[in-house]
């Protein structure tokens, strides 16, 4: 519920007064090196596999590959291996409990190339609770079982369990991966993923420095289960309340009022730090990762020049802010061609349409010269950005490099976004007036494979049996604006707008904006998209807001259900079953919500 809201008071002013941090990085950030100098920059590509053409994709490029069907096969596998556990850390100096991989926050960055195979083998440390992870906009083509959502693709990997995912680059350029069970990557299991390959840009726009993952996200103070708890709720205000967020961190820093809390609690925690080299071009990969606020990035005095949205390169433009909702990733080249040693990099949470009560991220850039203590006296960028639209809008400007002219659907699915009560008064998110809910036990997948295509209706699935080409006509009658992702493709976005979709026209319809996450306006707003059903699998398609999709706001896609059942799943899917059966059978799950 965030839109149309009384609008929440700003509680929380963070003055900075110094740059010296007051905790460790071990303390606030455990193993991670993200936010500090030490931090890696990235390579163009990895190079240690053979490089034909000297490339590890050859003669492939961003113009003559499709970026869909064409991954190479590099013969490489990139290997990592992951513990999940809880650990207490304080990334803004407060003090949490959180659930993180390898006592990281935020996470290990997954990296390979464009075609290589990526082996995540993730063990369950947790007690008490399931795990899963998903690996955000890549097409799981050929592994659909890898795609991490418990009660669809898998059950979810009980504790003492290990689950190795296996599934190819099978497309190129920034995201990152999370846990799919329950609201669980709000408590800290999350992390980027940066696949390798090849470049668009020209002299004008290639970029010299690749700084890496800027990850933002608004951070809560309580564990993510107690905020779910009262997320699912019979009373509006313990709903707006539960989904405040309580401060805003760039990688996964940033400072904290002490005195706006009794949990324990440094000041002057240290916010995050980069390095620009004067002179030279640094790509920054802006991911928003957050569970409910919108994000609006800028770093003063410099503009941004964007080139891709998710994965998908776009014709450079440059603009002085850019707005992400979750799940949402802008790659930007910024000049380094400032006159000071240090700026600002903000970002703010937009409380025209989602909350918090501390909006404003802030970071550090030093230029060569610095002393790196100084504060920055930078001067913050206009806000241009007066609404809650994300980057690829107007949809009429962004132009994707690669062009796919989509052709008529011979499929299309209406669905609309409502809330309502429930028979016993709590607050639930519906599509078609049916509110999800997984069942951990028995995943669509898996059932589909053996043939069993007939579900309860409360698992919300699409079956759009042998059409090519599925158009969905989504209508949001609700007050909120909700960040739609779907997995296993990019969605060409073909309209939005106020009202009613004229059921004709097509923004760019010989090459329209593609993405996997699109933010679909409140009341009566509409978007439209279509996508080529080349990737048979039951492919989630949400609302990436956490509270939102805890409360039901999800379906299942299912593509081409024949070649579901002529798949050949691995063991290990069945094997990671058994053991959450056999964990279900002693331990209680008390699932306090949809479950994803
Ligand atoms: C950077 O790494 C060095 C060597 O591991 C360490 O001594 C230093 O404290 C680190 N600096 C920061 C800012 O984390
Ligand atoms: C997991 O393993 C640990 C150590 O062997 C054991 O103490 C714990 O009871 C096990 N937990 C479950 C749920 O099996
Ligand atoms: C891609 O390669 C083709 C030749 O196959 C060339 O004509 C084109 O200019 C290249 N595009 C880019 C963006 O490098
Ligand atoms: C470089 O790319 C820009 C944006 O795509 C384009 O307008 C320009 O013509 C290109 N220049 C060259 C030399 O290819
Ligand atoms: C916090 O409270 C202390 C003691 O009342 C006061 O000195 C300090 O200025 C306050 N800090 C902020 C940021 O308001
Ligand atoms: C801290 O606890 C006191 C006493 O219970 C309470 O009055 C106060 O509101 C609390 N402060 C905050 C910021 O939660
Ligand atoms: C560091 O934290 C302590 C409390 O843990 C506080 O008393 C002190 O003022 C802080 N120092 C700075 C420079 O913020
Ligand atoms: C940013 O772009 C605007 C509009 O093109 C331009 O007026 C301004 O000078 C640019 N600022 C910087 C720092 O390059
Ligand atoms: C850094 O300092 C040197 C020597 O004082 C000066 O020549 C140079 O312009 C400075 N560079 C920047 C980016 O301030
Ligand atoms: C209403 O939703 C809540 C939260 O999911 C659930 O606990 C309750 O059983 C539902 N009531 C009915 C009648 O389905
Ligand atoms: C298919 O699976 C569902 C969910 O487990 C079950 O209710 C139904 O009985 C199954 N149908 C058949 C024909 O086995
Ligand atoms: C679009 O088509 C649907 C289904 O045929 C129809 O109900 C609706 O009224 C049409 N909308 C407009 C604006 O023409
Ligand atoms: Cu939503």
């Amino acid at each position: 519920m965030s839109a149309n809201k009384t609008k929440i008071p700003k509680l929380l002013a963070t003055v900075l007064t110094t740059l010296a941090a007051n905790l460790t990085q071990e303390t606030t950030n455990g193993d991670s090196t993200y936010g500090t100098l030490n931090a890696t920059t990235f390579p163009k590509f990895m190079t240690n596999n053979p490089l034909p053409d000297g490339y590890p994709w050859g003669p492939l490029n961003a113009t003559n590959a499709n970026p869909y069907k064409d991954a190479p096969y590099t013969g490489v596998v990139r290997k990592y291996n992951w513990n999940i556990a809880r650990k207490v850390l304080a990334p803004d100096g407060v003090q949490k409990e959180m659930i993180v991989v390898n006592e990281q926050f935020p996470g290990p960055t997954i990296e390979a190339n464009w075609g290589d195979w990526i082996e995540v083998a993730v063990t369950n440390q947790l007690e008490d609770e399931g795990t899963a992870i998903h690996y955000h906009g890549l097409l799981q083509k050929a592994t659909p079982w890898f795609d991490g959502v418990p009660s669809v693709q898998q059950c979810p990997i009980a504790p003492n369990t290990t689950l190795t995912y296996r599934f190819r680059a099978d497309i190129y350029g920034t995201s990152w991966w999370h846990s799919h069970y329950s609201a669980q990557y709000a408590g800290g299991l999350l992390g980027p993923m940066i696949i390798y390959g090849p470049n668009h840009l020209n002299g004008t726009h290639d970029y010299d420095i690749d700084l890496g993952p800027v990850f933002l996200t608004d951070w809560y103070h309580s564990e993510y289960f107690d905020i779910v708890k009262n997320v699912m709720s019979t009373s509006l205000t313990t709903i707006l309340a539960a989904g405040i967020s309580q401060n805003n961190l760039i990688n996964g820093k940033m400072n904290f009022d002490c005195n706006q809390t009794n949990l324990t609690c440094t000041p002057n925690a240290g916010i995050s730090k980069f390095k620009f080299t004067p002179g030279k071009k640094h790509r920054l990969r802006i991911i928003n990762a957050g569970a409910e606020g919108q994000q609006k990035f800028s770093i003063d005095e410099h503009n941004l020049t964007v080139i891709a949205h998710d994965f998908v390169p776009v014709q450079p433009y440059t603009v002085n802010m850019v707005s992400l909702g979750i799940g949402q990733r802008v790659d930007v080249v910024v000049d380094a061609q400032g006159e000071k040693s240090e700026y600002f990099m903000r970002s703010h949470i937009e409380t025209d349409c989602t909350n918090s009560n501390q909006p404003d991220a802030l970071a550090a850039i030093y230029y060569g010269n610095s002393t790196q203590t100084a504060l920055p006296t930078s001067t913050p960028q206009p806000d241009t950005i007066t609404d809650c639209h994300d980057a690829a809008y107007p949809l009429q400007s962004t132009i994707p490099i690669y062009q796919i002219t989509p052709p008529e659907p011979d499929k299309i699915h209406t669905i609309e976004i409502t809330i309502s009560q429930n028979a016993t008064g709590f607050w639930l998110w519906h599509m078609n007036d049916v509110s999800f809910r997984a069942n951990f036990n028995d995943p669509v997948l898996l059932l589909a494979n053996k043939g069993n295509f007939t579900y309860p209706q409360n698992w919300n699935v699409y079956n759009s049996g042998t059409a090519k080409n599925i158009r969905v006509i989504l209508k949001n009658t609700s007050a909120a604006r909700h960040p739609m992702h779907l997995h296993g493709h990019n969605m060409h976005l073909l309209a939005e707008g106020t009202g009613d979709w004229d059921n004709s026209t097509i923004i760019n319809a010989s090459n329209p904006a593609r993405r996997d996450t699109f933010m679909i306006k409140n009341n009566g707003y509409y978007v439209i998209q279509q996508y080529e059903a080349d990737n048979p699998g039951v492919w989630p398609f949400h609302c990436h807001i956490a509270w939102h999709v805890s409360a039901g706001l999800y379906v299942n896609m299912m593509e081409r259900p024949s070649d579901i059942e002529s798949m050949h799943i691995p063991q290990i899917m069945h094997q990671t079953c058994r053991d959450w059966w056999a964990f279900t059978n002693t331990t209680i799950i008390e699932q306090i919500d949809s479950g994803l």
